[in-house]
């Protein structure tokens, strides 16, 4: 399989506007796709606010499996976490407590001597986490563009609400991918930019990994029996759902994208492609 390199220049210039602006934040939002916490972790990302209180979004918790189960690892490991579906305006209130308890001492300090601080918190997290969502969902309206594709915030925005500033960032990534598994799901989850993908890589690796962990989501939606290759399995996928050519011949390229997108939008169910000890392992 080819190396997943991640390097565009609106990357490298996202990381030092990082940078810069977390001198005037008192605080950041990470938030992590709860199908791979671990592997949307960035841990550069926290040393950045390394001091200041962090609070961690697990967020797209509808499509994944044992959200709750990894915020208490990571409350565990003395972190702030919550588990969300910013997409839900019912999980609004859970947010909003969330943030005011990272920064509640500070409020009640500023309290006690007769005014009323607001605090500013970065919003942070790899490419299309969720991170416009959930200002939208803290804001209670459609403040910051959106989209279901990696790179769609460019610049910084402010966003002001009762008691909080947000800014939203662009997804940001290291540089280079040290460790490939953890690219490889956040390509699955469209975390990376799918113009620089090979799709016929990432769905064959994502029709193995699905057949070690989750077997049977195979056989139910692509009638899939047989798990020892990733081709015969994408084979399967091409006469269960039709994807042929003229001629008879299989239309792999077809397949390829269904498959990644079904991961995507739930429909081989409620998933995480991170172990429980990938999750312990990230240093949250
Ligand atoms: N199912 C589900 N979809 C979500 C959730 N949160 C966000 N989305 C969708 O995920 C996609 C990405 O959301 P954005 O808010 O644009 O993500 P972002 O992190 O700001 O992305 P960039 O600005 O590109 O880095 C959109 O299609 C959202 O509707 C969630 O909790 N559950
Ligand atoms: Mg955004």
């Amino acid at each position: 399989m080819k190396l997943i390199q991640w390097f565009p220049g609106h990357m490298t210039k996202a990381m030092r506007m990082m940078r810069e602006n977390a001198a005037l934040c008192d605080g950041a939002i990470i938030v992590l796709d709860a199908r791979c916490p671990a592997s949307s972790f960035n841990e550069k990302l926290k040393k950045v606010f390394s001091g200041k209180p962090v609070l961690y979004v697990l967020n797209k918790s509808d499509l994944a499996e044992n959200a709750e189960e990894n915020v208490k690892i990571i409350k565990s490991s003395g972190g702030a976490a919550v588990a969300l579906n910013a997409t839900q305006s019912g999980c609004r209130r859970a947010l909003y407590s969330a943030c005011e308890n990272i920064v509640r001492d500070k409020s009640q300090r500023a309290r006690e001597k007769g005014y009323e601080r607001t605090f500013r918190f970065m919003v942070l997290g790899v490419p299309n986490t969720g991170k416009s969502t959930v200002i939208n969902l803290l804001s209670g309206s459609r403040r910051t563009a959106t989209g279901d594709k990696a790179g769609v915030t460019r610049g910084k925005q402010w966003i002001r609400l009762e008691g909080f500033e947000l800014l939203d960032t662009p997804g940001t990534m290291p540089p280079a991918f040290e460790d490939q598994t953890h690219a490889r799901r956040l390509a699955y989850v469209g975390s990376i930019n799918d113009d620089i993908l090979d799709f016929d890589d990432i769905a064959l690796a994502l029709l193995a990994d699905m057949a070690e962990k989750y077997p049977e989501r195979l056989t139910e939606r692509y009638g899939i029996e047989d798990f020892s290759a990733p081709l015969s399995m994408l084979e399967c996928v091409c006469s269960r759902r039709g994807f042929m050519l003229r001629g008879g011949e299989y239309d792999y390229d077809r397949a390829c994208k269904a498959v990644v997108d079904d991961l995507r939008k739930g429909r081989l169910g409620k998933i995480c492609l991170d172990s429980e000890e990938d999750v312990r392992a990230a240093r949250f």
